[in-house]
């Protein structure tokens, strides 16, 4: 991921101190096990080819994982309107924000 740091906390903050990135921390987690899942889900489907398994049966995990990654771009996206957005806009950086959703956003529709 090449965002900037989280700043904005999307959950309710710690009761006192900064937290240090406590909620950061999960959300990154959160990310890297759903990308963990697919991993694994992946390499079950490269079994099921090399051991010739039903042609419709590999069709359906590969059709799971897709709907997987979809759960992952949209738990990232979430996670980037949340945070590197509003810090972009903070710091000046409007044109550079808006231009890059208007790219995600037609790179979506391919
Ligand atoms: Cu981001």
């Amino acid at each position: 991921m090449t965002c900037q740091p989280l700043r904005v906390r999307v959950l309710a903050p710690p009761p006192q101190g900064d937290g240090s990135g406590t909620y950061m921390q999960a959300d990154k987690k959160q990310i890297l096990n759903r990308l963990a899942t697919i991993e694994g889900h992946l390499r079950g489907i490269r079994k099921m080819v090399e051991q010739d398994q039903y042609c419709v049966d590999i069709l359906k995990q590969s059709y799971a994982v897709e709907r997987a990654l979809k759960a992952f771009e949209s738990a990232l996206l979430e996670r980037h309107l949340a945070s590197c957005v509003p810090t972009g806009f903070k710091e000046g950086r409007d044109n550079e924000m808006i231009r890059e959703l208007g790219e995600l956003f037609e790179l979506s529709r391919k």
